[in-house]
């Protein structure tokens, strides 16, 4: 299924102050050490190379700027630095590129999904995660905002309630959304999930159908009629840690090497991926060769979703 190719905006957003592991904000340049531009321009893509972002990283010492709202950490710097990305996404999308974003934590996919879903109201997203990153400020255990951002991307946590998300408008909802790979679920994220119906493949059902019978569902569910835009969402922790360890939140028992590139072709074979995100590389975390084959992940992931692998 060859298809006309698309430019890529290519979207590097260095930024750590959704959790609390410093180094997260150094994948976007270490990505393109991989030659990861080249990869994608090696593909037939244009690349639109705008850039990667750096936001000041949260100051302990100085979190009079930015104290937490209840528990919730960060807000201000987190919401200012959403309002960035999802501005630079929003651009991308309105000149019909594809966005590809290298984070950063996943805080981001508020700005990502959310700054695509402005200008392309008929989106849906699938979420691939060993988290569902749906916690409210209500809910949270943690404070850490890369929990959340699906709560406010959907209006179930109100952006209103959390200073510095007031700019954020929600246009997706619950039936818009799918998750494949989920394995460390809070209580909380647990009851909104079931209490709205939404749609979840845990690891339990990629052992149980398959991962191809999984992603089939995944879509039918998210784009019975395959004719929505598509936004894939991967945090690379949504992989086993023994393939990708650097990673800040690692769960054991999760998709293997093949399960994610898998998602990946499967999503490039629809001919709707508009959107890319690959979060949560750390490559502060791990020894030499850990860092090495994370980012190499990253890079193959992206390379699958983009088409490398499909005749
Ligand atoms: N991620 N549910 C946990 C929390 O702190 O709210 C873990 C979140 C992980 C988020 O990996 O993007
Ligand atoms: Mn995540
Ligand atoms: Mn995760
Ligand atoms: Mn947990």
């Amino acid at each position: 299924a060859t298809q006309a190719k698309r430019t890529v905006a290519l979207i590097g957003g260095e930024f750590s102050g959704g959790q609390p592991k410093g180094g997260v904000e150094r994948a976007p340049k270490m990505m393109r050490q991989a030659k990861i531009v080249d990869q994608v321009k090696a593909l037939g893509y244009e690349v639109n190379d705008c850039g990667d972002h750096a936001f000041p990283s949260p100051d302990a010492a100085n979190s009079s700027a930015d104290p937490p709202a209840g528990i919730v950490k960060n807000p201000r710097t987190v919401g200012n630095a959403c309002k960035q990305i999802y501005d630079i996404v929003q651009a991308a999308v309105k000149r019909d590129e594809i966005v590809y974003t290298i984070g950063g934590d996943h805080s981001l996919g508020l700005a990502t999904v959310g700054g695509h879903a402005a200008s392309r109201p008929n989106l849906c997203c699938i979420w691939v995660d060993a988290h569902a990153d749906i916690n409210t400020a209500e809910t949270t255990g943690s404070g850490n905002m890369h929990g959340m951002p699906v709560s406010i991307l959907l209006g179930l946590q109100k952006p209103q309630d959390i200073p510095g998300f007031e700019w954020f408008n929600p246009v997706m909802t619950t039936a818009d959304i799918v998750y494949i790979g989920l394995r460390d679920l809070d209580e909380g994220e647990r009851s909104i999930i079931r209490k709205f119906g939404m749609k979840a493949f845990t690891m339990h059902h990629v052992d149980k159908y398959g991962i191809g019978q999984v992603v089939q569902m995944a879509l039918d569910h998210v784009n019975p009629k395959r004719d929505r835009p598509i936004h894939l969402s991967f945090d690379v922790d949504a992989l086993d840690p023994a393939i990708a360890p650097s990673t800040g939140t690692t769960v054991r028992g999760g998709l293997t090497f093949r399960e994610g590139h898998y998602i990946c072709e499967a999503v490039y074979e629809t001919g709707l991926l508009r959107g890319l995100d690959i979060m949560e590389v750390n490559p502060a975390l791990g020894n030499d060769k850990e860092v090495a084959d994370t980012i190499a992940i990253g890079c193959s992931l992206t390379r699958c979703a983009l088409g490398e692998t499909l005749l």
